[in-house]
């Protein structure tokens, strides 16, 4: 189960997207012989742990998905479940997810196992009685090939957000193709969650699971919902030419940092094969502020990233950070002066909040859809 999203927040929980992770894991379980049954509680919230769910079907363990925003949501999922056990139901519990990699002291006692970072090879071990402790942390997948596909069977019949205003057909699905992240910008919480190891599939298995859902799935679109898709500039080559070499006809959009878009040839291959749109994050215009957030991205960066883009046709979708302590009004300055040179299709305002356990925040992100003319706040 995913945990349901507060029913009033300040944060938009709204973005309504298959949950990647818990994908694998379903998957995972399922090609080991285990019958799965998923609840999205963040797209749906449902009354599934105040039926007799859990006695009917025999279920003996429930895994719950549970992040920092939702976490009331998952302590409320919980509460069920110990009600249920007061009531006979002799389940193990396990939770997973970002929540458990900042604050893993969050969950009740009551919780058998609290699993760290990544799920796939933890939750096989956990059914098959191999685990000793209650708080295990994950073992990392260095080979992320060796993945099964999410479960799309499963995924494909619920009520996603299956389009995206960048791609005009649908249905779009979404890819998460790399973990970790080599950088450390001060106000993310990724390497925290993931590691500095920064973890691929290559490019053929990421052409044939693009293959896969447009075979499958009649799949029109793809938007590679992760932290940085261009940073291997080999697998993306990889993955361009064998989308170009078949003659597969498929939009795609990406999220990525400037330094990955300064080689014009390079981004010029990625819109030839099919790339409509870059997510980028650049976060400010002013040297001093990217210092600070140690962005590692310089404006002459910034600059030439965009124009390699707008060069070769691809839209632009920028996301900035303000209110980080330090920022002058010479930074915002500076930022708005940047911000008049880019041709942005969207515009991501985020405002600096708190968070536990990372280097300080929370964000409130405010998003100005430029030409949409609609406006929207959330928070990563
Ligand atoms: C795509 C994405 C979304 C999508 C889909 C979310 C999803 N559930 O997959 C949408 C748009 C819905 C979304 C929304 C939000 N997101 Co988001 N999102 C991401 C992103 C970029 C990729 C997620 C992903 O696919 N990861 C890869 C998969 C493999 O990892 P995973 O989902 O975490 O699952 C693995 C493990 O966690 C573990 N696991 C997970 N569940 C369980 C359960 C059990 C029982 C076990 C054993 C293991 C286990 O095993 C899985 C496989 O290895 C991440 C950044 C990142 N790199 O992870 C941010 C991230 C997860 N999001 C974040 C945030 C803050 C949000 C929002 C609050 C934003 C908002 N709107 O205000 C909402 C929260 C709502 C929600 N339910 O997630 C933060 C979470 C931080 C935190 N401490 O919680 C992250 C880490 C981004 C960041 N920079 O900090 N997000
Ligand atoms: S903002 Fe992007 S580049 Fe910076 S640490 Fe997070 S994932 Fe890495």
């Amino acid at each position: 189960m995913t945990s349901p999203a507060p029913k009033i927040s300040p944060f938009s929980t709204d973005e309504k997207i298959p949950p990647l992770g818990v994908g694998f894991l379903l998957s995972v379980l399922k090609n080991n012989g285990h019958t799965v049954y998923f609840s999205d509680e963040y797209l749906k919230p449902s009354r599934i742990l105040d039926s007799k769910f859990l006695f009917k079907n025999n279920i003996d363990y429930v895994g719950i998905y549970s992040n920092t925003i939702c976490f009331q949501g998952t302590l409320m999922l919980l509460e069920k479940l110990k009600k249920s056990r007061k009531k006979g139901w002799k389940g193990t519990i396990m939770v997973g997810g970002p929540h458990t990699c900042v604050n893993v002291e969050d969950f009740p006692e009551y919780v058998d196992y609290v699993v760290i970072g990544e799920g796939e090879r933890t939750i096989l071990e956990i059914i098959e009685g191999q685990v000793n402790e209650r708080v295990i942390t994950g073992k990392k997948v260095e080979d992320l090939d060796i993945l099964p596909r999410p479960a799309w069977e499963i995924f494909s019949k619920l009520p996603y957000n299956w389009e995206h205003y960048w791609i005009k057909d649908k249905p779009i699905f979404t890819l998460n193709t790399s973990r970790g992240c080599p950088f450390n910008c001060t106000f993310c919480s990724v390497r925290n969650i993931w590691g500095k190891t920064y973890r691929i599939m290559s490019g053929k298995r990421v052409f044939e699971d693009v293959l896969y859902l447009i075979n499958n799935y009649d799949a029109k679109g793809i938007y590679f919902r992760e932290d940085n898709f261009t940073l291997n500039k080999k697998r993306v080559i990889e993955f361009c030419n064998l989308l170009m070499e078949n003659k597969v006809n498929i939009s795609w959009i990406c999220e990525t940092r400037v330094d990955s878009l300064q080689d014009l040839e390079y981004v010029s291959l990625m819109g030839n094969s099919g790339c409509k749109a870059f997510y980028i994050g650049f976060e400010s215009g002013s040297p001093h502020m990217l210092e600070l957030m140690n962005k590692q991205s310089s404006t002459k960066q910034i600059l030439k990233a965009f124009e390699n883009a707008h060069k070769v046709k691809i839209k632009t979708y920028a996301s900035l950070i303000y209110g980080l302590p330090h920022e002058t009004e010479e930074d915002l300055l500076l930022t708005n002066n940047l911000l008049k040179r880019q041709n942005l299709i969207l515009l991501a305002e985020i405002y600096l909040l708190g968070f536990p356990a990372l280097n300080y925040m929370i964000i409130l992100r405010k998003i100005n859809y430029m030409n949409l003319k609609t406006k929207m706040v959330y928070c990563i």
